[in-house]
């Protein structure tokens, strides 16, 4: 069975836990006919792409999907696009605080996601659960992590990031949250969605 490689991150930010990282441990370990590959990241712009494209290299996945958690919004987000900068509101898990750096110098200044994310939204909509594309993945790790992907396999297979709000169990009661079933279910759909492009060649 072919890989489809989904990564998560640990929490950040005084932060006790990141939804991703718990999405990631409760997905299905097959989806459709491709096996689901899960590696969690630190938040660490270095690191978190230095360990995924090595992952990427030596399992040779049919589709990338990443994921990251974006504390504020109110739904889940495919981000269609990265950008090529660096800049850190705060210092990442290793204490590095990029201000207005390049991710690749010379690099182009966007890079667009290569998954069907018009079609997971329809499908994460279509179970009822709060979904929007976005084209700001933020200027912090995670962005970092889609550009550096994207310019690793210039987007020969499916590959893009979905960010998800809080949960509830974080307890920025001011601020939106979702329930952690409904992102485990946003989730397995859009590798479903994925897995079935590929499936039809789209
Ligand atoms: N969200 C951060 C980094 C790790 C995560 O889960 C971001 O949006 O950049």
């Amino acid at each position: 069975m072919q890989p489809i490689l989904v990564t998560a991150f640990e929490p950040f930010g005084g932060e006790k836990l990141n939804p991703t990282e718990l999405i990631l441990k409760r997905l299905p370990d097959t989806v459709s006919s491709y096996t689901v590959k899960k590696l969690l990241l630190p938040v660490e712009f270095a690191r978190a792409p230095e360990l995924t494209l090595a992952e990427y290299d030596r399992l040779t996945p049919a589709a990338v999907l990443m994921l990251g958690q974006a504390g504020g919004r109110s739904a889940v987000t495919p981000e269609i696009r990265a950008r090529n900068i660096m800049n850190a509101s705060l210092p990442d898990n290793a204490g590095y605080h990029p201000n207005h750096l390049p991710v690749a110098a010379n690099g182009p200044q966007e890079l667009y996601s290569t998954f069907p994310a018009e079609k997971i939204r329809e499908a994460v909509l279509a179970l009822g659960i709060p979904c929007e594309l976005s084209d700001d993945a933020g200027q912090y790790v995670c962005n970092t992590l889609l550009y550096s992907m994207l310019a690793h396999n210039k987007g020969e297979v499916p590959t893009g990031f979905i960010h998800v709000p809080y949960i509830k169990e974080q307890r920025h009661d001011d601020m939106p949250s979702m329930s952690l079933n409904d992102l485990i279910k946003a989730v397995t759909a859009a590798i479903e969605v994925t897995a079935l492009c590929l499936k039809a060649n789209l």
